[in-house]
């Protein structure tokens, strides 16, 4: 199954190797980033490594600025996702930023001089959704400010966790503008329409508790430096080890629930359930739980 991603050929091939700062404050993430790293590919805005073989961890790294999110950090982040959605290897992605920040939002000094001319011409944005293009699910492992595009960068992964510190928000208001990166649409699909304007109209934060009550979040994961990377990579590890067209199944039919009407959507959901009885996948996971023994998927 290939990835819809759609890359320029030119730009696969100019990528360039660059060195991560060493400014990146010794944590969790950093330690799984040196031991684990796997990935030939440095970046300048980001770290990508695999902290077990079936997993991506792609760490957003700009510190200085809470991780606001530019244009060429959104170029890395494209190419490390579609590295990680056409590894084999890979059966769930990880995103994550730092303690004190997943992303601050979109970076406010990249944009406050541009004309209407500037963003239509050249599809502003444009780019910065692929990653709820991808056929591998991902998770993403919130602490601290995950504010405007941070707080929609969130909304366009699979699953969200939550560290206690997490604060979710759209303050693009306070700004003169409005939610660019899907906010004011994934958030009503997620909370409902009254939470969505209040979110989109005050600009107010909210905390990971409300977030996990409201349902934007899957839940909250226990305090501590980066245990809600440690816990996202196990779920993601939990998810690998599933015969993997099965998962992409699953999230190929969930993401359809927010496009279709119900009767679509229910056809849909038993057409690839049907769809599944022609893999082997299907007969060895039938077959294990008749004969007791755990499954072994070959993902074909
Ligand atoms: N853009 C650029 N720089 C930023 C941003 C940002 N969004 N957020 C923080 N920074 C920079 C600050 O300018 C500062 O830099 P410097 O040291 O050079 O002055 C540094 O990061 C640290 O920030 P603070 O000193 O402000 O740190 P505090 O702890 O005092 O405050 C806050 C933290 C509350 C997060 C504060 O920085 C803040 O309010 N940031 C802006 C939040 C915001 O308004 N975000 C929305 C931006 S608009 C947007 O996201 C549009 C979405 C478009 C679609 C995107 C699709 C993915």
């Amino acid at each position: 199954m290939g990835s819809r991603f759609c890359f320029p050929m030119s730009f696969l091939i100019s990528r360039t190797l660059r060195v991560v700062p060493a400014t990146i404050k010794p944590s969790y993430l950093a330690s799984t980033v040196r031991l684990m790293s796997t990935s030939n590919t440095e970046y300048q805005f980001i770290l990508s490594s695999r902290p077990d073989p079936s997993v991506a961890l792609i760490t957003l790294n700009r510190p200085k600025a809470l991780n606001a999110l530019s244009s060429p950090l959104f170029k890395e982040l494209n190419q490390a996702l579609f590295e990680a959605d056409a590894d084999d290897s890979v059966g769930a992605i990880v995103l994550t930023g730092s303690e004190k920040a997943f992303a601050a939002g979109a970076d406010i000094k990249e944009m406050k001089d541009k004309e209407y001319s500037d963003v239509y011409k050249n599809n502003f944005l444009e780019n910065w959704g692929q990653i709820a293009k991808l056929r591998k699910p991902v998770i993403a492992a919130v602490s601290g400010y995950a504010l405007g595009g941070g707080c929609e960068l969130a909304l366009m992964c699979d699953i969200i966790l939550a560290s206690p510190t997490a604060k979710f928000g759209q303050p693009e208001i306070n700004l003169g503008v409005i939610p660019g990166g899907g906010g004011s649409q994934r958030l009503v699909r997620s909370i409902g329409k009254s939470r969505a304007m209040e979110m989109c109209l005050t600009g107010r934060n909210v905390s990971a508790q409300e977030a996990a009550e409201w349902g934007m979040v899957s839940r909250v994961v226990g305090e501590g430096e980066g245990k809600v990377v440690e816990e996202a990579i196990t779920m993601a590890k939990e998810i690998s080890s599933k015969g993997q067209i099965a998962v992409q199944a699953a999230k190929e039919v969930v993401n359809a629930g927010y496009e279709l009407t119900l009767a679509e959507g229910l056809r849909f959901e038993r057409r690839i359930f049907h769809g599944l009885f022609a893999t082997k996948d299907q007969k060895e996971g039938m077959a294990a739980f008749a004969e007791k023994r755990k499954a072994q998927f070959t993902n074909s």
